[in-house]
């Protein structure tokens, strides 16, 4: 088996200054984290990513703390301005709003191309200096597309036994893309990766659209849901491969005595209403305001619900450095303190609403304790959020409510109800839906999804991605079912 090379834009493990000569190292949590380590830690292997910190990074604190991570760990250096340039700019102002379909959100500004190609450079001396022949390589995430291009012009992927790289964002339709300045450069450095992983099969259609329409030489040859794309003389294989959490561990933990407490204390704060959640990053793809703007609808115009339902609406800090995410923030508060203003009463106040991460307890908490998920991004990759509330629904009641532009709706429908996250009307008619929906009707809809998110679990995602990549030398061709130009 060959070792495997992880690479992304954070490593994880998050250094921090304390202090002069003070540095603490928190290792990051998470399904993704948690379903690669074993499979470095049993191929062997390195972690190649930033530690978060701009400017010089101290070897000694990140060597100690991560000595018996089982696997290696390389930290690559950002200055300040490669941070503000390649990461909030590139790749915050450019790639993330425009592959969320947000083109009205997008900067622009061509210096941020030149940072972004240097860092991905960078990366790439970093995979060339720890990477030995028939490594696996492994990139991640919109950060770093560029990364493949830089190995090639470095020459070396040749002895490396696999070039792969996997999006975690949506990929956009053409006519969205086609707003990129750097279109085809971006499309020509992806297709230097010999397998390409997106999430869902519409980010595999689109990109195959933009490929057919930005870079006319290449041709595809699709086999089931494997896509092969003929270019420059190579082929590079494109799939869908949705991302799963690690269910058992949110399952277990959604049973064990401190959150089947704590959930229980939450209900009871609440008597006589159902709970609906919202829980998201501060991110403006996510759909909050939408979503405030529809459970004010809904109380608008289904009297019934008045004093019955409370929105539990968590949002967690992220990229508060960003005047845009700041004034964001907000328009949400303006929001909540409008709803409240107008529809409380002496005894209910209709939105919870935190301004915080809640600790991993806490969370789960919040997804036993409440009867509604309501979860509706304008667009996202995939969602977790929805599948780690499946997960903690031990008794399978609950009911989920997702939008049509979140991955994750390929899996959990039709046992979701969908919605159009622009559509605040249908939105707040799904929250009248789920609040009458029956107990038998819930549980056989929510036992549907859970068996979905069960079996297409993390560790599933990252055997079917390996096994695809692993196979890439050996595989030929796959017969001409469909051939396009
Ligand atoms: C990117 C793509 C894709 C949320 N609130 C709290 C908390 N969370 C955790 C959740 C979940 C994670 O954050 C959020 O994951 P998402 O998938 O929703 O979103 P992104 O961070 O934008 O991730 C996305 C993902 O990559 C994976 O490929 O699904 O589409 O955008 O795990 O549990 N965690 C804690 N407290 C909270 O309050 N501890």
């Amino acid at each position: 088996m060959n070792r495997l090379i992880v690479v992304s834009n954070r490593l994880p493990f998050a250094l921090d200054s304390a202090g002069e000569d003070l540095w603490t190292v928190t290792p990051a949590v998470g399904g993704l984290v948690s379903a690669i380590e074993p499979v470095l830690r049993g191929r062997g292997g390195t972690w190649i990513g930033w530690p978060g910190i701009a400017g010089k990074i101290p070897k000694a604190p990140l060597a100690e703390a991560t000595r018996d991570a089982g696997y290696n760990v390389v930290p690559v250096t950002l200055s300040e301005t490669e941070r503000d340039e390649f990461y909030y700019g590139y790749s915050n102002e450019v790639i993330w709003p425009l592959f969320h379909d947000l083109q009205n959100f997008c900067n622009f500004d061509p210096t941020y191309w030149q940072a972004y190609k240097q860092v991905n450079e960078r990366y790439a001396d970093a995979i060339i200096r720890n990477a030995r022949p028939d490594d696996f390589i492994w990139v991640h995430d919109y950060h770093l597309m560029y990364v493949a291009q830089a190995l090639r012009e470095r020459s070396t992927p040749q002895k490396l036994s696999a070039l792969t790289f996997f999006l975690h964002i949506p990929f956009p339709p053409y006519d969205i893309f086609a707003k990129l300045p750097q279109q085809r450069r971006l499309l020509h450095a992806l297709l230097q990766f010999d397998l390409l992983g997106l999430q869902t099969r519409r980010d595999v259609r689109n990109f195959l659209q933009c490929v057919r329409r930005v870079m006319p030489d290449a041709k595809v040859l699709s086999h089931d849901e494997l896509h092969v794309i003929r270019f420059e003389d190579r082929k590079i294989r494109l799939r869908h491969f949705p991302i799963g959490i690690d269910f058992d561990s949110f399952e277990n933990g959604a049973k064990s005595e401190t959150v089947v407490q704590r959930s229980q204390q939450l209900r009871a704060s609440f008597p006589d209403c159902q709970l609906i959640l919202g829980s998201d990053r501060l991110d403006y793809s996510k759909g909050i305001p939408e979503r405030l703007r529809a459970f004010r609808d809904a109380l608008e115009r289904y009297p019934e619900l008045r004093g019955r339902v409370v929105l539990i609406q968590i949002v967690v800090p992220s990229r508060v450095d960003i005047p845009r995410y700041h004034e964001f923030k907000g328009r949400i508060d303006r929001l909540v303190g409008d709803i409240n203003g107008r529809f409380s009463t002496s005894n209910w106040i209709p939105v919870q609403y935190h301004f915080r991460g809640l600790d991993r307890e806490e969370l789960l908490a919040h997804y036993r304790a409440c009867d509604i998920a309501f979860i509706t991004p304008l667009k996202d990759g995939m969602n977790l959020v929805a599948k780690e509330y499946c997960a903690c629904r031990v008794d399978a009641d609950g009911v989920l409510i997702l939008s049509h532009f979140a991955g994750a709706a390929e899996q959990l429908k039709p046992d979701a109800l969908l919605v159009n996250p622009y559509d605040v009307e249908q939105m707040a008619d799904a929250i009248l839906r789920a609040f009458q929906m029956s107990k038998t009707e819930r549980i056989g809809r929510m036992k549907r999804m859970r068996r979905i998110v069960h079996r297409e679990n993390v560790f599933w995602w990252v055997d079917s991605f390996l096994k695809t990549g692993t196979t890439l030398g050996r595989r030929s061709l796959p017969a001409r079912k469909k051939a396009t130009r």
